[in-house]
């Protein structure tokens, strides 16, 4: 890997002179292109019309899979959030590293400084690196003091810019964080934050009902923040808090404000929202325009967001030079906490259609999540069945910016940069995925490891996938992994179990 890594890195660095010398002699130099990256939370694969969802529409998400690629077997490294954000950043599956399952609020940073991240590989390669959105992967350096510089954060560890919800909607505390600070923090009315004993005297979702504009359906019921409780206690910092209604155009501001600061040099935006996750709390916009409740409403919302991003793109002429992906963190969950109306409304929508299982699932509707990709310059458009995960981001897009990576940075990222601007029809041979347990991936075969987890979670509906036995699936005519093959082809079980443990063992992907 490391040498097929050096030759592709070598090659495209030859290109790329080979393409400044004949442009030097015509025109301006080619300039690398920006890269954009939307990853939208907890979206399912069939809550996009480019997917198949019919009861609702995202127009803004398919015209960019209209003018680029859409893959149909792209996966996010696990269900969950923080393990997701975590592989994709530094091209490590999150399982090789203990402490990186979902964070509280107040976690310290799980990502070294020093480390080679995909901002890192970027910045080096000349690239002004910004994130705005969702962050969930820790600050500081544990029980941070909110009221002080806030580091290490992302710019410890590759950013130029950020601007966060330090954690999740639904996880105090419930305020901005921009490079080391809080946004609009009154030194007066400090910000103290507990995950363990309840702080202060500010009412609770437990305590006081009759203050909630949305109540909880399970968990939720802690500090409340413009009338809704949330996990953990805060009190103090209440100029700073943010209004959950407001939340997805304040950021998408901040991210449209980067790319028309940057417009001028190659830069990398990781804008990562807070729609669709709980709470979900709309704009007065998109409030009941789905006909599905909050959540078609936050989908509508997404997608208007992802229209914007692209505008501005047009606006300042970038679009042809961006190479923008839309993508998500994990599968869908339809009841995740909030009685928001969610599962009364939602109809014969299928938010993972056409696969089973979803957020927390080891199913395919765990992980496989809408990709989307645009370079107009480079891409021509369609559909590829290649299979791509997000931790491969590193490794592809420092071969796009032509750096070379170190023989023990980003472990699980291969390059893919063909199969990303659709120049191959295959993409890894291989990944895992992760949920409860691993399950492995190779071809249209899916191996889930034996596991004595329940098979369905109770407060989210959602099928898990957990069995004591080993289950093995044939995709392309079972997608919706109904018919358990295990004992029916105990041999390729048992060599899809070896390879999951041999990937386990050692410490790093191969392959293609
Ligand atoms: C769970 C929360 C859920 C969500 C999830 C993280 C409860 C009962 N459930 O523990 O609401 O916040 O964590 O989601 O508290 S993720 O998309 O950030 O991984
Ligand atoms: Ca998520």
């Amino acid at each position: 890997m490391r040498r097929q890594r050096m030759l592709v890195a070598g090659v495209l660095a030859m290109c790329a002179c080979v393409h400044v010398l004949a442009s030097e002699t015509q025109s301006a130099p080619m300039r690398k292109p920006n890269i954009v990256l939307i990853y939208a939370d907890d979206l399912g694969y069939g809550d996009v019309s480019c997917n198949g969802a019919t009861q609702i529409k995202t127009p803004h998400i398919d015209r960019l899979a209209a003018q680029g690629l859409r893959f149909t077997d792209a996966h996010a490294a696990a269900a969950t959030c923080t393990p997701s954000r975590y592989a994709m950043l530094t091209g490590e599956y999150a399982w090789r590293r203990k402490g990186t399952g979902i964070l509280p609020g107040n976690a310290a940073l799980i990502i070294e400084p020093g480390r080679t991240t995909l901002p890192s590989v970027l910045k080096k390669a000349g690239y002004t690196t910004g994130v705005v959105g969702k962050w969930h992967l820790g600050l500081g350096r544990g029980n941070v003091d909110w009221n002080k510089a806030i580091e290490p954060g992302p710019l410890e560890i590759g950013f130029d810019y950020c601007f966060l919800i330090p954690a999740t909607g639904d996880r105090v505390p419930c305020v901005y964080v921009e490079n080391h600070h809080v946004i609009g923090l009154d030194p007066d009315d400090p910000i103290e934050v507990s995950y363990g004993k309840p702080i202060g005297d500010e009412p609770t979702g437990k305590a006081n009902p009759e203050l909630l504009k949305v109540h909880p359906s399970h968990g939720h019921d802690q500090t409340i923040v413009n009338g809704i409780s949330r996990i953990g206690y805060m009190r103090g910092g209440k100029a700073a808090r943010w209004v959950d209604e407001d939340m997805a155009d304040v950021i998408t501001r901040k991210a449209v404000a980067f790319i028309e600061q940057h417009k001028a040099e190659p830069f990398f935006l990781y804008f990562a929202t807070h729609d669709t996750h709980v709470p979900r709390v709309p704009h007065a916009r998109f409030a009941g325009k789905s006909g599905m409740g909050p959540r078609g409403d936050v989908i509508l919302q997404f997608d208007a967001c992802v229209g914007e991003i692209a505008k501005v793109l047009d606006r300042l002429g970038l679009a042809d030079d961006t190479l923008l992906i839309v993508t998500s963190d994990n599968g869908p969950v339809v009841d995740d906490g909030y009685k928001d109306d969610a599962v009364a409304k939602l109809g014969s929508h299928a938010p993972a259609a056409p696969w089973r299982g979803g957020k927390y699932s080891n199913f395919e509707g765990g992980t496989r999540v809408p990709f989307v990709v645009r370079w107009p310059k480079r891409l021509t458009p369609g559909v590829s069945e290649a299979l791509v995960c997000q931790t491969d981001f590193l490794a592809s897009f420092a071969a796009l910016a032509g750096q070379t990576l170190d023989v023990a940075a980003a472990p699980d990222s291969l390059n893919i940069l063909p199969a990303l601007l659709g120049e191959s029809k295959t993409g890894r041979d291989h990944v895992v995925e992760q949920a409860r347990a691993l399950s492995l991936r190779e071809g249209p075969w899916k191996y889930i490891e034996p596991n004595e987890g329940p098979k369905l979670q109770r407060q989210t509906n959602t099928e898990l996938g957990n069995d004591p036995d080993p289950q093995l699936y044939h995709l392309s005519v079972d997608g919706g992994e109904t018919k358990n093959l295990a004992t029916e082809q105990p041999e390729r079980t048992a060599e899809m179990e070896k390879r999951l443990k041999a990937l386990r063992a050692g410490d790093r992907s191969s392959g293609g």
